[in-house]
């Protein structure tokens, strides 16, 4: 296999040992709070990042195959609207890159000349997706980074050298919390240059029924990949959970407009984390907010693209209109 044309960097600040200083940080102060929190970055670990891709081909879990839908759809007429010259294509979050390998087979058919450059926490994801696309694609030039994407961000306002277009898929945008998903496009429309181009993939909202299955699956599988969470505080830092103990609840909070996903206890509990020298009581019904998937309108897309500084070039929908990927312009 030719390895010619692949590069994995990791991002310096981001080594083994900082991000286990941060997340054991983190889940301190998550779990000191009065309603107990998990942030649910931490559960793509290699574990929870397989676990996502069983997701992605749940047939509950609609948003990937919509998706791969409005791409297949719009890949012509994306790849027109970006022109000939040399670009840079950054996916922030690329996961395994499937819904990605779209534009990217359309782009090298055309003969364009640009470089793909994979962003994801999770190291394994970043080299198995360049080792995947090197086996299927020689020609490819792929550039992967090992970082999260605020570090991810520095990274890509430092390289200047041709036409950014940035991919944020897969509704990842729905994690954040309002604000945090306001300051992560205004932070992110201050890395890239007007004129530069962002991809964006946003589930709509749609009847609750179908919302609330794509989180509670018939096999379970959302219920590990949410679990795992306490699994690696296991693994991690030295936890003390028995995952009998804890059940897992997912469901539409229509003041907020996201499905809201939670560990309960099952019993009144203490739980020792070695590694935070503290121990954490849980009672019985007590629930741990490990994320949030926010839906949306098309209308407030239109305002998070203005407010960040966008301009909204087109908006390419699923035959269902379950979701749109939105291609914006940096203004
Ligand atoms: C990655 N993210 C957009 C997924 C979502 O739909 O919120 C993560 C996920 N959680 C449960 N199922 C999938």
């Amino acid at each position: 296999m030719s390895m010619t044309h692949t590069i994995i960097q990791h991002h310096c600040s981001l080594d083994a040992e900082t991000l286990r200083r941060q997340f054991a940080h983190d889940v301190l102060k998550g779990l000191s709070q009065s309603r107990k929190s998990i942030s649910c970055k931490y559960i793509y670990d290699e574990r929870g990042s397989e676990l996502f891709c069983k997701i992605m081909g749940l047939p509950e879990y609609y948003l990937t195959d919509c998706e791969k839908n409005c791409l297949e759809a719009c890949k012509g007429s994306i790849r027109e609207t970006i022109g000939r010259g040399r670009s840079n294509l950054i996916e922030l979050g690329a996961g395994d890159g499937i819904k990605t390998k779209i534009l990217i087979r359309n782009l090298l058919e055309h003969d364009h000349d640009f470089q793909y450059c994979p962003v994801d926490i999770s190291e394994s994801a970043v080299v198995n997706l360049s080792q995947c696309l090197n086996r299927e694609y020689p020609g490819l030039k792929i550039r992967g980074l090992v970082t999260d994407y605020f570090q991810g961000l520095t990274w890509l306002s430092q390289q200047n050298n041709a036409k950014k277009v940035v991919l944020f898929l897969g509704s990842n945008i729905g994690n954040f919390s309002p604000r945090e998903a306001m300051d992560f496009l205004k932070h992110l429309r201050g890395s890239i240059n007007r004129g530069d181009y962002l991809i964006i993939g946003f589930d709509l909202k749609k009847d609750i029924e179908t919302m609330v299955r794509a989180y509670n699956d018939a096999q379970g599988i959302t219920e590990q990949f949410i679990t795992n969470i306490l699994s690696r505080i296991n693994r991690e830092l030295g936890g003390e959970f028995n995952l009998d103990c804890f059940r897992y609840v997912s469901n539409w909070d229509d003041l907020s407009g996201a499905i809201k996903s939670y560990l309960v206890s099952t019993c009144n509990q203490k739980i020792h984390i070695r590694d935070l020298n503290s121990s954490f009581i849980f009672n019985e019904g007590e629930v741990v907010h490990a994320e949030s998937s926010y839906k949306f309108t098309t209308d407030q897309c239109s305002v998070m693209a203005e407010v960040a500084g966008f301009d909204v070039v087109d908006n390419y929908f699923d035959d269902r209109n379950y979701f749109v990927d939105s291609l914006w312009i940096a203004v």
